[in-house]
């Protein structure tokens, strides 16, 4: 079979296009209900141990599948949207796809892999190993779906095959597997997890042939040295060495300043990624930046994003509209907000993209 082609994405040529999102929706999925005490939410994975689901006797860790949350936001019929997932220890590829969301039209929804030293149990010099094992093993495959007028056209960059031994390799390097290795060898449950992210793996592939770019492989090009440093957030804040969530959050802002200056507003649903940046009524955020509640920050951004571009269809608003990012764990994204979030990511890729008022100026 031929290789397939390959689509290079320079970073410069994102930043040059005359195109800005709505709204950016983003979760970092770091499995768990961390900031409360490692409760289960619909992104930790099967047989992983949580203080909700904890390994024991009677239930070898979460009963229930990790749903998939991405693919499915494809074929709500929304009318232009940028669906992507990303991993920070793959750099490149993630701030670029975050460039390239807040440079297109519509909305955008970026789901990141983001480990949990705590919650996972592992130590924090391990974190970058284990979250680039993540892809590499087939569990996290880095993929991008662009919507047109209600179409998905689906590309990946890689981890769409499972690497079985890679993949034990992952389950073994982090505590909350531990009990699948020992005392005994469970390899049901094992293999099952394998079954199951093959499962999720195969429709993907299935919906990359039917609905697959001409050239369906996304490689970004982006050179490191001409990106400023990120300054939205100071270095002070209160996440856990090695927290995933540190680098997803510099490297998202990193790619953001790059795209926005300082033209940009957060908000972000109570999460570690929250209460580590807003400790003592100090916060370490140096552009505007709002806490919301657990489940209804999208609604919130889509609100404020929404309300710039009234007032300035109607002269109350002279600057330039500023660029949106929510930011909410997988608590608040698979559970308790996702009604919110749907709702929110609709509204602002349809209605915004339907209405000559709301559209950008
Ligand atoms: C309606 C509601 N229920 C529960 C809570 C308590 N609460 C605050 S943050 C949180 C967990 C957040 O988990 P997640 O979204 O995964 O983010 P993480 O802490 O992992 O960063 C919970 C349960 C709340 N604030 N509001």
């Amino acid at each position: 079979m031929s290789k397939p082609e390959r689509n290079i994405i320079k970073m410069e040529d994102i930043l040059a296009r005359n195109e800005k999102s709505n709204v950016l929706f983003f979760n970092y999925d770091n499995e768990a209900f961390m900031n409360t005490g490692i409760q289960e939410s619909g992104g930790t994975p099967p047989f992983a141990s949580t203080t909700t689901s904890p390994a024991g006797e009677k239930i070898p860790g979460k009963i229930g599948i990790k749903q998939d949350l991405v693919t499915p936001f494809a074929f709500y019929g929304t009318k232009k949207l940028f669906l992507a997932t990303t991993n920070p220890s793959y750099p490149i590829d993630f701030m670029g796809k975050i460039a390239d969301a807040l440079k297109s039209n519509g909305s955008a929804f970026i789901q990141s892999y983001s480990s949990c030293m705590r919650g996972w149990r592992h130590s924090a010099a391990d974190a970058v190993k284990i979250q680039k094992l993540a892809t590499d093993c087939g569990y996290w495959p880095l993929y991008t779906i662009r919507v047109e007028d209600g179409i998905p056209t689906f590309t990946y960059y890689r981890g769409l095959d499972i690497d079985k031994e890679k993949f034990v390799e992952y389950l073994k390097s982090m505590g909350r597997f531990k009990h699948l290795f020992k005392p005994q060898f469970r390899e049901k449950e094992i293999d099952e997890i394998i079954f199951l992210t093959e499962q999720r793996n195969k429709k993907l592939k299935g919906l990359i042939e039917k609905f697959g770019a001409e050239k369906p492989v996304d490689l970004y090009r982006v050179n490191r040295k001409t990106l400023e440093p990120q300054k939205h957030l100071q270095p002070g804040h209160g996440l856990c060495p090695g927290c995933g969530a540190g680098m997803v959050l510099n490297q998202l802002a990193t790619a953001a300043q790059a795209v926005a200056g300082t033209n940009i507003i957060y908000v972000n649903n109570t999460s570690c990624s929250e209460v580590s940046t807003s400790k003592d009524n100090v916060t370490s955020w140096n552009v505007p930046w709002v806490h919301h509640l657990f489940e209804s920050g999208a609604t919130v951004a889509d609100a404020i994003s929404t309300t710039k571009k009234i007032l300035k269809s109607k002269n109350l608003y002279d600057r330039e509209i500023p660029w949106v990012i929510h930011i909410a764990g997988d608590g608040s994204t698979y559970d308790i907000g996702f009604q919110f979030l749907k709702a929110a990511l609709i509204r602002t890729s349809s209605f915004v993209e339907m209405n000559e008022y709301l559209q950008q100026k």
